[in-house]
């Protein structure tokens, strides 16, 4: 088979970069070593910027994301026991949309299989090759191996994927952060405690009320890395969840079974350059960042803007200067990003050797930004995402 550009990786950034370039007329595979299912299984992200939702819409699968998706206009942090309300839409003239990442993936899939392009599930295997020269991808299928012949490769095969893995041998430079603790998350159909996101901190532990739907809620609570999703019954997650939030809170808590429970441990990461030759690292495959900023869907968005624009450019307007750009324009946005997310962290969890200097500096922001509007305005600029 030959392609234009071969995309390796079936999660938002490979089939939303995959939608661009078909709607664009550029010949693509995208191929992923799980299958659909599995993928729709994961639950993770849940607020999408204003720039993620306009990329969507261009990409034309906005459709149910403006039906079903909650507009939030502000977004609380919590601590002492108060709840501080930051007014997202006053301070920046943007709100965030609430829209699961399975539903996104759901939209983006499904409009791929309308449009008939070609995506190849339990694919095993799958290596690039020779993106030096002439690039190729392998990959295995019913025990026979397949060879893609393409332009270019594009890596959007998250953070364990063979894109990163090849990179490092070609001289990738990695720089880490890994944080002593992980996110307990619980999805349940109840309804949401709050009508906005409440992120709380806590002597206990940092905790997040996050919510899908008026119907469906997504809470999370900080736990040590060595926790287990055995050890938190849904009694004892929702008791310690009601312990880490402010009273009137606590006592609004609608509980019941869970529907998902999942522990993720808390990093960031950034791999530069994010191109090696023809080969281009796109979302969680050059970058994590850990999700209390809300942070890395949106990353993976915004890399896809600049990697579709310079691909774009090179098929249809013969320019190469985007493509030369990418790695420095999506990594300009991308350290903002990883800077802003590693800010939350620390403002709102409480760490295992915590001194009780770093108590005081951690307290003395939040009560700046509970009544500085200068400080609301700096995180709300963040949050709502900077312009691309
Ligand atoms: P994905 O979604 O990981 O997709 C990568 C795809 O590559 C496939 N793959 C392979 N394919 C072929 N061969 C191989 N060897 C392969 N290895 C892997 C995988 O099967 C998969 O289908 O990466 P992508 O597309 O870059 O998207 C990134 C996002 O998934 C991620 O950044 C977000 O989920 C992060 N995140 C959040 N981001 C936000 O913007 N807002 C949030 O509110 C938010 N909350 C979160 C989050 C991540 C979390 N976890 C679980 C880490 C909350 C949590 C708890
Ligand atoms: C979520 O709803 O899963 C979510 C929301 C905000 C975050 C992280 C996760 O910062």
């Amino acid at each position: 088979m030959r392609v234009q550009v071969a995309i390796i990786g079936s999660g938002p950034a490979g089939l939303l970069l995959g939608q661009l370039l078909t709607n664009a007329g550029i010949d693509n595979v995208i191929l992923d070593r799980v299958d659909r299912d599995y993928i729709l299984g994961r639950i993770r992200a849940g607020v999408l910027e204003h720039g993620t939702v306009r990329l969507l819409d261009e990409a034309g699968a906005g459709a149910r994301l403006h039906r079903e998706g909650l507009v939030h206009d502000g977004v609380n942090l919590a601590y002492a026991g108060v709840k501080h309300r930051i007014d997202l839409k006053a301070l920046t003239g943007r709100s965030v949309m609430v829209y699961g990442q399975t539903e996104v993936t759901q939209d983006l899939m499904d409009l791929r299989a309308a449009t008939g392009v070609r995506t190849i599930y339990n694919a095993g295997n799958v290596m690039p090759h020779d993106f030096d020269g002439q690039p190729y991808v392998t990959y295995e299928k019913d025990g026979v191996t397949h060879r893609i012949d393409c332009d270019f490769i594009a890596g959007c095969d998250g953070a364990h994927g063979p894109s990163r893995a090849v990179a490092m041998q070609h001289g990738l430079k990695a720089f880490e952060r890994v944080y002593p603790f992980g996110w307990l998350g619980v999805l349940a159909d109840v309804p949401p405690v709050d009508h906005e996101l409440i992120y709380a901190n806590h002597e206990r532990g940092f905790a997040l009320c996050s919510q899908r739907s008026s119907i469906r809620s997504r809470y999370y609570l900080q736990v040590p890395l060595d926790a287990k999703v055995e050890d938190w019954p849904d009694a004892a997650f929702w008791d310690e969840l009601r312990l880490r939030l402010p009273g009137e809170t606590a006592e609004a808590l609608a509980t019941g079974p869970s529907i998902e429970k999942s522990i993720a441990p808390l990093r960031s990461f950034v791999a530069e350059p994010l191109r090696y030759g023809r080969l281009f690292l796109v979302g969680d495959a050059g970058h994590i960042v850990p999700p209390t900023g809300a942070k890395g869907l949106n990353l993976a968005a915004s890399d896809v803007h600049y990697l579709f624009e310079g691909l774009r450019e090179h098929y249809l307007e013969r320019s190469d200067a985007a493509l030369d750009a990418y790695s420095t324009r999506a990594l300009a946005r991308i350290w903002n990003a990883v800077r802003f997310s590693w800010s939350m962290t620390q403002l709102l969890h409480r760490l295992p050797d915590q001194s009780d200097f770093g108590q005081r500096i951690q307290e003395s922001e939040l009560s700046w930004l509970a009544t500085s509007a200068a400080a609301q305005a700096a995180l709300a600029e963040n949050y709502v995402g900077l312009p691309y």
